[in-house]
């Protein structure tokens, strides 16, 4: 047999990391910030009232999904959200933080796949599609099928911070066909022989970014609604062996999310929330546990994706800073007597879609190396 050798190859070498400064590297919750994605309302649509609506939204948000699913969110929200976000953004400018937005898709335009018709949803949450681990964005592959597309609205900006040498993981989509999805699945009995129920099954890789909480070479991880085990197993695999994920579980009977549920503030301090943090993992008995006080407002029937604790949703500027909610004024006082120092900004009206300052964010870059804080 004749075998043509090609009269010239190219080698392209895996570039040492350490060599030049990725401009995405982030090892935790708490270093010191320096560039941040910030999420826009623009072009919001609300999700239909399905199986996996229903299985994580509140109950008495159903009429809100019932009269708007699949029609864009009411002008009068978009725009107020989007004041906010602009104030946020501002902030971050005024205190040397550069941003980056990502563009918007026509959400309301309906999408398909060869399984199934959805429209989408919108790209205010950087938080649940996008994580930094070290030097390396990972794209989350998501579960929710009108959340299926949301990555493209980043993939300008990923695609820049790769050529400026940042690694680049996009998970694998599940098919978010019928059988991704378990149909026993019982809003009411969320819990089975003792066993935590979740309205996806394990058939498939599944995550939200923001299921994940980074403490350097220590990563925390929930199952959740949106996040099954090989989804986690996914991250393991992936991330290297500096790092170590744990798998944890708290008291929460609907999650979606970890980041209203404990939130590391700095090293060997985490807030918890009482209601659903009853035990931390035994790798927290030298911390500082801070326990959170409840919410300002109790009960806001305008909460349609959430819990009321999004006051814990909030982004930490460096181990001292952290951005809250203006009129969470318990959280603001108990904040100060720990020795922080929060700055207050009016947030509220972004509550309705979903989350608070952490969920409308992801951290690119913060000024740290990788550390073992346990
Ligand atoms: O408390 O319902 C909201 C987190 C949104 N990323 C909760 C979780």
């Amino acid at each position: 047999m004749n075998v043509r050798t090609p009269r010239k190859t190219k080698v392209t070498k895996a570039p040492d990391i350490d060599s030049y400064l990725s401009p995405v590297r982030s090892y935790n919750e708490w270093d010191p910030l320096e560039e941040v994605i910030v999420g826009v309302v623009e072009g919001a649509v609300v999700p239909p009232w399905d199986l996996i609506t229903q299985a994580t939204m509140p109950s008495h948000a159903a009429s809100f999904f019932k009269k708007y699913g699949g029609k864009p969110f009411p002008k009068p929200m978009i725009e107020k959200a989007t004041e906010e976000l602009d104030g946020l953004v501002k902030l971050f400018k005024s205190l040397g933080i550069t941003v980056k937005r990502p563009e918007t898709i026509n959400f309301e335009e309906e999408c398909a796949t060869p399984w199934w018709k959805s429209r989408g949803l919108y790209a205010a949450m950087p938080r649940d599609v996008l994580i930094v681990i070290g030097d390396t964005l990972i794209e989350a592959p998501m579960a929710w099928r009108t959340r299926y597309f949301e990555g493209y609205a980043y993939r300008k900006l990923a695609h820049t911070y790769f050529k400026q040498g940042a690694r680049w993981l996009a998970a694998p989509k599940p098919s978010m066909a019928n059988g991704f999805y378990d149909e026993r699945y019982d809003s009411d009995r969320p819990y089975k022989r003792g066993k935590k129920q979740f309205p996806i099954t394990e058939e498939e890789i599944a995550f939200d970014a923001a299921d994940f909480v980074r403490f350097g070479r220590d990563i925390l991880v929930q199952k959740s609604h949106v996040t099954n085990g090989l989804g986690i197993e996914w991250v393991r695999r992936h991330i290297g062996s500096e790092y170590r994920v744990h798998e944890v579980e708290f008291d929460d009977p609907h999650p979606m999310h970890i980041d209203t549920t404990i939130v590391p503030l700095a090293p060997g301090k985490i807030l918890v929330n009482p209601e659903w943090v009853h035990k931390l993992p035994d790798m927290f008995k030298s911390w500082d546990v801070l326990v959170a006080p409840p919410p300002a407002k109790p009960f806001d029937s305008a909460l349609y994706f959430s819990s009321d604790w999004l006051s814990l949703n909030m982004l930490s500027i460096d181990e001292k800073r952290v951005i809250v909610e203006k009129e969470e004024a318990p959280l603001i006082e108990a904040l100060k007597k720990w020795g922080f120092e929060p700055i207050p900004i009016p947030f509220r009206n972004f509550y309705p879609f979903g989350g608070s300052v952490h969920c409308a964010t992801t951290d690119v870059r913060r000024r740290g190396t990788l550390e073992s804080y346990f």
